[in-house]
């Protein structure tokens, strides 16, 4: 559960790392050469990528640096008392983004899962100035064909079995030969190719099926 990463980086934290690397199970390296910790400064805490688009910013926690320190210790512990956001949209994420006073900011189509005093809360500066924003290649989420630079790719919002079939086909890529050495799952890559690169169309595939089964009830 999207929770428990709070309890394992707390965990981490308390045998006395200096830094947790969260990254989702849904999420994966399709880039092997790079090292986030390439990304750290003395200045920052917290590092993550917030999606820009739909006329906002939507933080995204599926792949998370965090520095082991007073403040994120005592913000964990913060997120995990917020039992209101047990089944939030987003769960601790939803939690995370009130904790920084974002709510506001994120697309108008998802305040409506936020409370009207979590949407009145403004940018909590302080905390924002520890949160350092990374490139989005670092979680590239939306369901475009990931761009070169890509170095994590991350499946969030697609049926279980989607983010599978898309994961497997990331996974050959990196092994390109693979196909070649078994051409009998050639259609299974097609369509694990389709969901990894198209992974939008699954989703209207998906609700266009499930509004028809709702009529024929
Ligand atoms: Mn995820």
């Amino acid at each position: 559960m999207s929770w428990s990463k709070v309890l394992v980086i707390q965990a981490l934290f308390q045998e006395g790392y200096d830094f947790v690397f969260w990254i989702d199970a849904d999420a994966m390296f399709v880039q092997l050469d790079q090292d986030i910790s390439d990304q750290i400064d003395d200045q920052h805490d917290i590092y993550l990528v917030s999606h820009d688009g739909e006329g906002g910013q939507t933080p995204n926690c599926g792949v998370w640096l965090i520095r082991n320190t007073r403040e994120t210790r005592h913000m964990l512990k913060e997120l995990w008392a917020r039992e209101d956001c047990i089944n939030a949209l987003w769960w601790e994420q939803t939690a995370f983004i009130e904790y920084l006073g974002l709510a506001s900011e994120l697309p108008k189509r998802f305040h409506r899962f936020f409370s009207r005093k979590a949407l009145a809360a403004t940018p909590q500066q302080d905390r924002l100035n520890k949160v350092k924003w990374l490139d989005p290649k670092w979680n590239y989420m939306t369901s475009r064909i990931a761009p070169k630079s890509t170095v994590i790719r991350h499946y969030g919002g697609l049926g279980m079995h989607h983010r599978i079939a898309a994961m497997i086909y990331n996974m050959r890529l990196i092994d390109k030969s693979y196909y070649l050495k078994k051409p009998g799952k050639l259609f299974y890559g097609i369509y694990c190719f389709l969901i990894s690169t198209n992974t939008r169309l699954f989703i209207r595939i998906k609700i266009i099926m499930g509004l028809k089964r709702n009529k024929n009830s």
